[in-house]
């Protein structure tokens, strides 16, 4: 059953779950063209989580900060095309969590090996608030924390497991938000990692 969070956030555990082998036979195609790195925070310090993107848009960060990308910087070549198989996924979530109509424009694939984290931060590149985003988890469990709407708020720390999908919109939209240090562990889908789908309207 939807667990609903806080106004505009909606967890569906297990929404993606019969999905799962074809995203990451998906995934593994997007990362063939364009492969995970670990991208530079303007503070200049290589993130501990690998990226990579599809979609028109792709999420990049550098020395000269945080933006959206037409082309991957590794090869300035546009990112691989979002897989209609994401594209619907992300649609049927948002219609189920709410938000009637999404058409994402861009898919930032995340992988946490053991130790990877993300720190507490709200998304705020996307041109459009009033759009939502969906985030879809495979692989190792993870520790999501769910933050307030300043960085001091104290977090919430909420489960995410293999094919649970995260929606949220309106009040939540700005929310701050993280993942703690992925733990050490294997799972019979994808290894020794944990592979998080971020779909946003950024353009
Ligand atoms: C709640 N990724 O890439 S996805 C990110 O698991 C990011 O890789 C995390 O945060 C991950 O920016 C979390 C879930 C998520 C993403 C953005 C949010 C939840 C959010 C923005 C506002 C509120
Ligand atoms: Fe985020």
């Amino acid at each position: 059953a939807d667990i609903p969070i806080d106004p505009g956030a909606v967890l569906l555990p297990g929404f993606a779950l019969a999905d799962a082998p074809a995203l990451l036979a998906a995934i593994d195609a997007v990362a063939a063209a364009a492969p995970f790195r670990h991208m530079v925070t303007p503070g200049g310090f290589p993130m501990s989580v690998g990226t990579t993107s599809c979609g028109l848009l792709g999420w990049i960060t550098d020395r000269r900060g945080y933006r959206y990308s037409g082309a991957d910087p590794d090869t300035n070549r546009p990112w691989p095309a979002m897989p209609p198989l994401l594209q619907r996924l992300a649609f049927d979530a948002a219609a189920r969590a709410g938000f009637a109509g999404f058409t994402p424009d861009a898919c930032l694939i995340n992988r946490y090996a053991p130790g990877a984290k993300m720190a507490l931060h709200q998304d705020k590149d996307e041109r459009d608030f009033t759009q939502p985003i969906v985030s879809v988890s495979l692989g190792l469990p993870a520790t999501f924390l769910w933050g307030g709407d300043a960085r001091g708020d104290k977090a919430r720390r909420i489960p995410l497991q293999h094919g649970d999908v995260f929606a949220w919109g309106g009040p939540a939209r700005l929310r701050f938000h993280g993942i703690a240090p992925l733990k050490d562990g294997e799972h019979p889908a994808t290894g020794a990692c944990r592979i998080n789908l971020t779909f946003r309207k950024a353009g």
